[in-house]
């Protein structure tokens, strides 16, 4: 696996920089600055400001609510991030994570490797079961989609909450997320962290899905209100929870970590040695693009309209 910092080092001439502090640069080094590949660190109005020949930003992630987009797409600063190549992947971990959750397969795991099918036999049964169910999905973007397809093999009713309707998708459409979760039993979260979606699945929302209703987060955790998530597992006005994602990670709290009726993991959608190749290539690719053609690959809406000067 060729890491995309091995490879922009080996095209371009870098400097890491820890914690996107631009302070540790000199001066001459921050006008030098013309292209930055972050990794998990924010990107913000500020820090572009201090770089006066900034051209791109080219993100790894679909994801780009760490960089502040419509600020670059202002200051005509081109901002690239890497759908496509991982949507398969993330809809792959939607559903792993959702058979686990309401079939509890960690804990039956568990209990194998503890001793205990030997010495107490059979593995109580779940009491939760994906048959029946109706899922709805909240963001039915290119991965929402994806797992919308998975989930057609699966015989469930399938919903969506989008902010508008897409186009040829077959499914019963909401016009707002409450209408969704009222209508569902299990709403499997891939919205994208926006102002608009911060805090979105609320109480209300969790309440509305019932007590035997499922939430799984593949997206982004600010887009949960977690205390209210956190209480509605511990008094049962909802069954059982997924996460692969979290407001404030990568620390979790510790009433997540207790939850029986949680399955947690460590952020890892698109966590695959052949996934993550892909989209340290498309970073790559992005950035080569640029310099060479004057063009990005994947430009992110807020920035679509920014072109290279002298391109
Ligand atoms: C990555 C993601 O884990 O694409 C995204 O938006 O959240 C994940 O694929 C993340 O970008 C890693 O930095």
């Amino acid at each position: 696996m060729r890491h995309a910092v091995e490879q922009i080092e080996a095209e371009f001439a870098t400097r890491q920089i820890r914690a996107g502090d631009v302070a540790l640069l000199q001066n001459e080094e921050r006008e030098a600055v013309r292209a930055i590949a972050p990794h998990m660190i924010p990107i913000t109005a500020e820090l572009m400001d201090a770089l006066p020949n900034l051209e791109i930003v080219a993100s790894f992630g679909v994801g780009y609510d760490s960089v502040d987009a419509a600020y670059a797409g202002r200051s005509g600063i081109m901002v690239t991030n890497t759908p496509d190549v991982l949507t398969e992947e993330v809809a792959d971990t939607a559903i792993a994570l959702l058979l686990n959750t309401v079939r509890g397969f960690n804990r039956a795991e568990q209990y194998l490797r503890n001793g205990r099918w030997e010495r107490e036999g059979s593995f109580p049964l779940s009491a939760g079961t994906l048959r029946g169910r109706t899922v709805g999905i909240f963001g039915m973007g290119r991965i929402g989609q994806a797992v919308a397809r998975r989930l057609e093999g699966f015989d469930v009713s399938i919903a969506y909450h989008n902010r508008r309707p897409v186009e040829g998708a077959g499914y019963a459409y909401y016009p707002s997320l409450l209408d969704l979760a009222q209508a569902v039993d299990t709403l499997i979260n891939v919205a994208p962290a926006t102002t608009e979606t911060r805090g979105a699945v609320n109480a209300d929302v969790l309440a509305a899905l019932g007590p035997s209703g499922v939430l799984i987060n593949i997206g982004r955790g600010s887009t949960v209100d977690e205390n209210a998530l956190i209480d509605a597992l511990q008094r049962g006005t909802i069954f059982a929870a997924g996460l692969d994602v979290f407001a404030n990670e990568p620390s979790v709290p510790e009433a997540l970590l207790q939850a029986p009726n949680a399955v947690l993991l460590p952020h890892v959608g698109s966590a695959s040695q052949h996934t993550r190749q892909a989209m340290a290539d498309l970073q790559v690719a992005n950035l080569r693009s640029w310099f060479e053609g004057g063009k990005a690959l994947t430009p992110v809406p807020e920035t679509v309209h920014v072109t290279r000067k002298g391109s």
